[in-house]
């Protein structure tokens, strides 16, 4: 009875409000364990993500920022008059800065992101180089529903979701967003979006296990911001980055495998690893066209055009069922 009391008083964390720390807690004592992906994005997180899309293996920055460009103007030819882009994710503006080159009827923009870091400096060099568009940076959860700017509220809007975050999503999540990004969007507004294609496993597997390790000390990143954080004591050298393709669910899981059995303090509470338990930290879920633009229809969304390399590919949505046309 002692044991049983002392155990529970050991697994129970301390009481907490900070989202990060209770999603941390509530993912550590979960069976199977997991992370969610969205907090590998600190300043050290983003900064390793900017090097994976630089790596040989990452193709899928390439692949869309190589579509963008060759693209642009039939893009910029769907959006209409005097319009709002919103970048659900815009840490950086590399990607949407080829749109708003090519759309000269673009006059505001709305970068939205979780992390205002980068967001005001980015915001300050996007109005010096682009002095017609306004630039309205908001900080928000994106996958939540926030409200847009009052100062675009007349303006059609074009959302713009690059980089295959969806693919992030679980699919009924993937639906809920883009169902909440259609009511903030609005009736009739364009949603241009970039989704990783299913493909050969190799290429799929090297892109998330390259030889550089960048992914994978991204992945190991996680357990250092906890540690950093909330005075966690993660032994990183004690944890293996595993990422493989799952076929049957065509989708890469990542996952940060404990190579003994070992016992981490977190907020108070202990953690208990068995050797080779893992924690599940991502998914990154591929598409074909096919099944992303049936994802889109059961969401709310009409496929209207879409653009491949074979390898990735970028959607224009419209939001409006054909029935309402
Ligand atoms: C941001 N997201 C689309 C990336 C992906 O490919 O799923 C995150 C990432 N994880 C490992 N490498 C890149």
């Amino acid at each position: 009875m002692a044991r049983a009391v002392q155990a529970a008083r050991r697994a129970a964390p301390a009481a907490t409000n900070d989202p990060f720390t209770a999603d941390v807690v509530a993912g550590l004592v979960a069976k199977p364990k997991s992370l969610p992906p969205k907090y590998f994005y600190d300043l050290a997180g983003s900064a390793l993500f900017d090097r994976i899309t630089q790596l040989p293996e990452y193709y899928p920055t390439r692949s869309e920022i190589g579509i963008l460009q060759a693209n642009a103007p039939a893009i910029a030819s769907l959006f209409p008059q005097n319009c709002a882009l919103v970048e659900f994710g815009g840490g950086t503006s590399r990607k949407a800065r080829i749109l708003l080159g090519a759309a000269a009827t673009v006059e505001a923009y709305v970068p939205v992101d979780i992390s205002g870091d980068f967001l005001q400096q980015d915001a300050a060099q996007l109005r010096r180089d682009f002095p017609r568009v306004e630039v309205y940076p908001l900080v928000e959860d994106f996958t939540k529903p926030f409200a847009l700017p009052a100062a675009i509220a007349a303006l059609p809007r074009v959302g713009f979701f690059p980089g295959s975050t969806v693919g992030n999503f679980e699919p009924h999540e993937a639906c809920k967003f883009l169902r909440h990004a259609g009511t903030m969007l609005g009736d009739a507004a364009l949603f241009v979006i970039g989704v990783d294609l299913v493909k050969d496993s190799k290429i799929l597997y090297d892109a998330y296990n390259d030889a550089e390790g960048v992914t994978a000390k991204f992945n190991l990143n996680l357990l250092a911001r906890i540690n950093r954080e909330l005075g966690a004591n993660f032994n990183l050298g004690a944890f293996e980055h595993h990422a493989f393709y799952n076929t049957a669910r065509n989708r890469i899981e990542m996952h940060l495998a404990s190579t003994r059995r070992q016992k981490v303090r977190v907020n108070g509470a202990t953690v208990d690893f068995r050797a080779g338990e893992t924690i599940h930290t991502e998914n990154s879920y591929k598409y074909t066209i096919d099944s992303f633009q049936a994802l889109a229809r059961g969401s709310g969304w009409t496929p209207l055009k879409v653009w491949t390399d074979g390898l990735f590919s970028v959607h224009a949505l419209v939001n409006k069922t054909t029935e309402d046309r």
